[in-house]
């Protein structure tokens, strides 16, 4: 099994549309594989990205949703790709931004074909609305394997963690969505996330 190791981070691109797309090759001149980091506004995407690559600024947070707006691509030991998507469902983002985002979120997941696995991120304090569900579906729709990514958890007591979490799953009704707890505060699930990602890409180049 291949074990990807997420260091070197480098910030490569922002795109918005198809022709802005990189192509980001490795050592070999084989096309990365790609992983998107996708949920509402404010889920903690940007986050978890940093905590994943062990770099404080690389990937720019905020505490104002909506702070991402483009696809920002970064590649890792010039061997992986990871997309930060822009976030759905926040009401304060100018008009044209949040009528842009279902295409263009839709025009990657439909066209990227390196795109292997997707990390749903969802906060664990919450449930599930049409717009999240939505969203999973089209990942379903186009075929691309899914993490769901339970956010801040440090925010919930042990009994809250696992009540919520089954209720989120029963919420998303789908079968055999493969899930972790994660905080960033708690430097919860780094391990356990590395460890699905490199089997779910192992798995994808079968
Ligand atoms: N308590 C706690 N707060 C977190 C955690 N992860 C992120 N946050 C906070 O949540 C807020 C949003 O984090 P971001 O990483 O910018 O969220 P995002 O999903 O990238 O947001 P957009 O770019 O707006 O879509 C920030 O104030 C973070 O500090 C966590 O694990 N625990
Ligand atoms: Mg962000």
């Amino acid at each position: 099994m291949k074990n990807y190791l997420f260091k070197n981070a480098k910030f490569c691109t922002t795109a918005t549309k198809e022709s802005h797309y990189p192509v980001l090759k490795g050592l070999t001149g084989e096309i990365l594989l790609e992983i998107a980091v996708a949920g509402r506004s404010n889920v903690g995407k940007s986050s978890l990205l940093n905590h994943l690559f062990h770099s404080k600024g690389l990937v720019k947070t905020s505490s104002t949703p909506g702070k991402t707006q483009a696809m920002n691509f970064f590649m890792v030991n010039q061997e992986l790709v990871f997309v930060d998507l822009p976030g759905y469902g926040y009401a304060n983002v100018p008009n044209e931004v949040r009528r842009q985002w279902g295409p263009m979120v839709q025009e990657y997941l439909q066209k990227r074909d390196q795109l292997k696995l997707i990390l749903f991120l969802f906060d664990i304090r919450r449930m599930p609305q049409d717009d999240d569900k939505e969203f999973l579906e089209w990942a379903a729709h186009n075929e691309k394997a899914v993490i769901l990514v339970l956010t801040k958890v440090d925010k919930v007591t042990q009994n809250e963690r696992s009540s919520n979490t089954k209720k989120i799953l029963q919420a998303f009704d789908t079968e055999n969505l493969q899930y972790v707890h994660y905080s960033v505060v708690k430097n919860t699930g780094h391990k356990e996330i590395s460890k699905m990602i490199c089997e779910a890409l192992n798995e994808e180049n079968e």
